[in-house]
């Protein structure tokens, strides 16, 4: 599994306040202490209050690489903000994210190309998310048929098949598991499965048990790649031993301990 720090997002008050007064300590910390706790990448969203996102973007990416040398997730619905992060990431970014419209691959598929990044792809598009899964899968042929024409691998295509909070969308689920098990198909090699989880468990009271076991149930069907929060131990816990029992990781007796060795970070 790689594991995208869900942490550095100005959705969260300290991150949120950090931007505010320029405190470069907070965010450094945090991403710090994400690597620590196995994140592969941090995911990098300056929140929706920021005035000036390109120049937020920019002043994330760089104070998180005066402390950590690591993968990045530029995330923002904006291309102009993607791109400001781009011009200044160090190591091979990825793109959070594009969707299915037109206007949005013309415009993000270029930057994938010529930034070398990996790119990921909603399904859903300028009307929304379909409900049915042959839809949500069109879509991601989409993406994928888009990328494919800039010249980027299908493995540097992360498909995510958009997670709802189950409080509001329960009736969505078997259609969530559904496509990404029709995403698997897609390619050969198959494109990479991305989900953002812990949108799952918002408005939950136990977000934790919520966002445990969606995990271990996306993985069953063939995510191999989350935005989530590595400081929850128990879900990467789950997330480790979840490898093991599908035949991922070899079994010894330290296998959480052995896993957390392995990871590389870059
Ligand atoms: N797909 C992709 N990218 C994404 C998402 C996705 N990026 C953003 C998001 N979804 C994933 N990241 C988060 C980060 C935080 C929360 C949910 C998803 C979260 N935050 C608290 C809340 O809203 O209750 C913030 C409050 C707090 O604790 O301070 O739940 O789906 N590609």
């Amino acid at each position: 599994m790689l594991v995208i720090g869900e942490r550095i997002n100005g959705m969260f008050k300290d991150v949120k306040n950090a931007i505010k007064t320029q405190n470069k300590g907070v965010i450094q910390d945090l991403a710090r202490r994400e690597l620590a706790a196995g994140a592969n990448v941090l995911d990098v969203n300056v929140g929706p209050a920021s005035a000036v996102p390109a120049d937020t973007m920019k002043w994330l990416v760089e104070t998180i690489q005066e402390a950590v040398d690591a993968r990045l997730a530029i995330d923002s619905p904006k291309p102009a903000v993607v791109e400001a992060g781009l011009k200044v990431c160090k190591n091979k970014a990825i793109i959070n994210s594009t969707d299915g419209n037109p206007e949005k691959l013309k415009a993000l598929m270029p930057l994938a190309a010529e930034y070398k990044a990996g790119i990921i792809g909603l399904a859903m598009d300028e009307k929304g998310i379909p409900s049915e899964v042959q839809g949500r899968t069109e879509i991601g042929f989409k993406i994928l048929a888009a990328a494919m024409e800039v010249g980027l691998e299908p493995t540097d295509v992360h498909l995510d098949p958009v997670v709802l909070p189950v409080k509001f969308s329960q009736d969505q689920f078997p259609a969530t598991l559904e496509t990404v098990r029709q995403f698997t198909m897609l390619s050969d090699p198959a494109p990479r499965i991305v989900v953002g989880l812990s949108n799952v468990s918002q408005g939950c009271v136990d977000r934790e048990i919520v966002n445990r076991i969606y995990l271990i149930m996306l993985m069953t069907c063939g995510v191999n790649e989350a935005i989530m929060d590595p400081f929850d131990k128990h879900l990467m816990d789950a997330m480790i031993t979840t490898e093991l029992l599908l035949n991922k990781q070899i079994y010894c007796d330290s296998y959480i301990e052995a896993y957390m060795k392995s990871q590389a970070r870059c």
